[in-house]
């Protein structure tokens, strides 16, 4: 079986304004659609970041994947590096997407090659990866500070306006009635700290039971950090990257019993090392994105396993292929303790086939048809790619976006 075609639709999908450390979501998000076609009739799909410098990455390796072996991770890996020999790097300043571009690129493909696999030997795509542990998987609700839309030209808003302690408890009310989530992220670093841990202690007296986290994505400096842990003391089951560097996080963990996490200051392999001879944090957060397909974010798990930290899963806004691949890869690591991030509520529209799957209790299941157990509703694609060509939006700059709502907006971080 061997690769004959590969396509990349770019997709534009109506977003809403959720603020975080950079300034707040475009009106549009952006994602690419992948469709790799075997010469035995096979079609492997995929989604992953749609901003410029991805799409070029994934098209300039498209063009060398023909005659590929569907089974051969290996020689994706190759193909890949040979056609990206001078990207990569960790920590760019700016989205995910622009950096670790060859990890990125690989995961991207290597998602499609599984659901191929997946399809043609009859089994899911958690098969693949070791075998489920797990059949339900388990969100927790993403909370977002937000404005109310200004421009509805591409899509309408979600619940207008949050920004008080007060409007965040009624946005996770809603979503508790709509979902039924067991746990709250809140995305920080947008109000003054002080209310943002009035939000967290209003979350825990609405909601006794739920885990709470905070990330503040590297918004505080180590002392504000260290208030904001004694305010919550006893309150946040984890808190995630709080100060931005390696260096400013160990000196905070090594003040503080709480559990750091992270998805800035650790997204490479090698880093996993680093971090833990510097006891700077103790959960890493997973996603098959970007740290090397589904493979890797197993991989992942079992050095966290090994390192004696925890895993949790990381997510950025997107539609239902990278779910259905959320939900795999949740599925097949052992050691994915804590409810998954989504960005999913945030969105109306699909690129998948039979709607909008339905959280119960803040939990999905892991499909469990061929691979990945969803189809491309291909309508739907061209409708999205059509909204790519009228938006004009081909780049993620939420601190641009910002200055339509704060005009004299400066992106500072640490800020506090
Ligand atoms: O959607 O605004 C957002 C988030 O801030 C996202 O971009 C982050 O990558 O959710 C992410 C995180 O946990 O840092
Ligand atoms: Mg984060």
């Amino acid at each position: 079986m061997r690769i004959t075609d590969v396509k990349i639709t770019p997709i534009a999908v109506p977003d809403v304004p959720l603020a975080n450390t950079k300034g707040v979501h475009q009106q549009v998000f952006l994602r690419a659609i992948l469709e790799l076609t075997t010469d035995t009739g096979l079609t492997g799909l995929s989604e992953t970041y749609g901003a410029t410098r991805t799409l070029t990455g994934l098209e300039n390796v498209a063009s060398t994947l023909e005659g590929l072996d569907p089974y051969d991770l290996s020689d994706l890996r190759r193909r890949v590096e040979a056609a990206l020999p001078d990207v990569g790097g960790v920590n760019g300043p700016t989205a995910l997407a622009d950096h670790k571009l060859v990890d990125v690129v690989y995961g991207a493909f290597e998602i499609a090659m599984l659901d191929i696999r997946g399809k043609e030997v009859g089994r899911p795509l958690y098969d693949l990866l070791g075998g489920a542990v797990r059949k339900q998987i388990r969100f927790g609700g993403y909370l977002f500070y937000k404005f109310a839309k200004q421009d509805l030209t591409f899509g309408p808003d979600i619940m207008g306006e949050v920004m008080t302690p007060d409007a965040l408890v009624g946005q996770a009310r809603d979503f508790s009635d709509r979902y039924g989530f067991q746990s709250w992220k809140l995305k920080g670093g947008v109000l003054d700290p002080d209310l943002e841990v009035e939000t967290m202690l209003k979350l825990r007296e609405a909601f006794p039971d739920h885990p709470l986290r905070i990330d503040p994505m590297g918004a505080w400096t180590v002392s504000t950090a260290k208030r904001v842990v004694t305010q919550l003391d006893g309150v946040l089951e984890y808190l995630e990257d709080p100060c931005r560097g390696m260096e400013a996080m160990a000196a905070l963990s090594a003040q503080i019993d709480m559990p750091l996490a992270t998805n800035l200051v650790v997204v490479e392999f090698e880093q996993i090392i680093q971090a833990v001879k510097a006891d700077a944090i103790q959960i890493i957060l997973s996603d098959h994105h970007y740290w090397r397909g589904a493979t890797g974010a197993i991989q992942l798990g079992a050095m966290c396993r090994a390192a004696g930290l925890g895993v949790s899963m990381h997510s950025n806004s997107h539609l239902g292929i990278s779910l259905a691949a959320m939900c795999h890869v949740a599925a097949a690591t052992p050691n994915l303790t804590y409810d998954c991030d989504t960005h999913y509520p945030w969105s109306t529209k699909d690129i998948v086939t039979g709607g909008r799957p339905q959280f119960q209790d803040g939990a999905l299941p892991v499909p469990d048809g061929p691979g990945l157990g969803v189809e491309l509703d291909h309508g739907a694609v061209a409708d999205l790619h059509d909204l790519y060509n009228q938006a004009m939006v081909v780049d993620r700059d939420d601190t641009d976006e910002m200055l339509k709502y704060i005009p004299d907006y400066v992106r500072k971080v640490p800020r506090w």
